[in-house]
């Protein structure tokens, strides 16, 4: 193999590495917050997150969240966990869940997300607290 035929091949498997870097680092801007990480006890909390590119700050909205449970793993109860059903979205970027906290302590929200365009899941588990 030629010279300039070797360093135009070095020169593509360069950018197709280049590419899968920055959409790994893409992905990994993502991330959830709570709105509320501390709820009264009992059967109606509703718990508000915000997806947020961190590196620019903005919600972002029409992700798709696929998988999602919340159980007592904090306080050392992984199997004990609670019903938790999608809600409408009160604002763009702003995703709820209605679930009941029977116990109080600590609780775990795990969260998957695919977000428009951007390759990989956005993963989370976010610690939530009940109170009596
Ligand atoms: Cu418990």
């Amino acid at each position: 193999m030629n010279i300039a035929i070797k360093g135009m091949l070095l020169c593509v498997l360069w950018t197709f590495a280049l590419v899968a870097s920055l959409a790994d680092a893409a992905i990994a801007d993502y991330g959830f917050e709570l709105l509320q990480p501390e709820f009264r006890e009992g059967d109606d909390v509703i718990i508000a997150v915000r997806l947020v590119n961190k590196r620019t700050g903005q919600a972002v909205p029409d992700a798709v969240i696929f998988a999602i449970r919340i159980d007592m793993a904090p306080d050392g109860m992984p199997t004990m966990d609670a019903p938790l059903e999608p809600m409408p979205s009160p604002e763009p970027g702003v995703y709820r869940f209605a679930t009941a906290l029977m116990m109080a302590g600590g609780w775990e929200l795990s969260l998957a997300a695919k977000v428009q365009s951007e390759e990989g899941t956005v993963v989370a588990r976010l610690l939530v607290k009940a109170v009596p």
